[in-house]
């Protein structure tokens, strides 16, 4: 059976990360479907919204994060959503990685940084988020 995967990484609470979202889910998707692709749509805009309502896009995403086999967030760019869905993982006893770039301006939240449930990885570069990616989806038994 094929792996879901839910990658979470923040829309409304901006998009700067956008390009690095996109690359991270071509790479998962090497392992399995990736539930979220369009979190790495870098088309997709902070206002452009112009899709289904948000009783929609709640609905739908908590019906997937149901679904899912594993959380993979990008949690350097804070994202109201991406809280509330890493919440709700934790919750439903999915495994979570959480990656996140630290740097001196802004420390990740201690409900992440502080959660035994998610697995919280530093990283830097491209190459390092995906080795760590690798890592822990091995650790979970999931091949490429
Ligand atoms: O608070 P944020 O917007 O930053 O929350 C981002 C997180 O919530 C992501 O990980 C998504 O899974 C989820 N999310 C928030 N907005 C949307 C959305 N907007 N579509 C899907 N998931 C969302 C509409 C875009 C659509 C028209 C392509």
């Amino acid at each position: 059976m094929t792996l879901k995967i839910y990658f979470a990484g923040a829309i409304r609470g901006g998009r700067d990360d956008a390009a690095r979202y996109h690359a991270m889910i071509e790479f998962l998707r090497t392992f399995g479907t990736v539930l979220t692709e369009h979190v790495g749509d870098t088309k997709l805009t902070q206002a452009g919204d112009d899709g289904p309502d948000d009783y929609y896009i709640h609905d739908r995403d908590m019906a997937w994060l149901s679904a899912c086999d594993l959380v993979v967030a990008e949690v350097t760019m804070p994202s109201l959503g991406v809280g509330y869905e890493l919440g709700w993982a934790c919750a439903l006893g999915k495994p979570v990685l959480a990656l996140f770039r630290p740097n001196p301006d802004r420390p990740l939240s201690a409900m992440i940084a502080g959660s035994k449930e998610i697995v919280t990885q530093e990283y830097a570069t491209l190459d390092q988020a995906k080795e760590i990616i690798r890592e822990f989806l091995l650790r979970k038994n999931c091949h490429p």
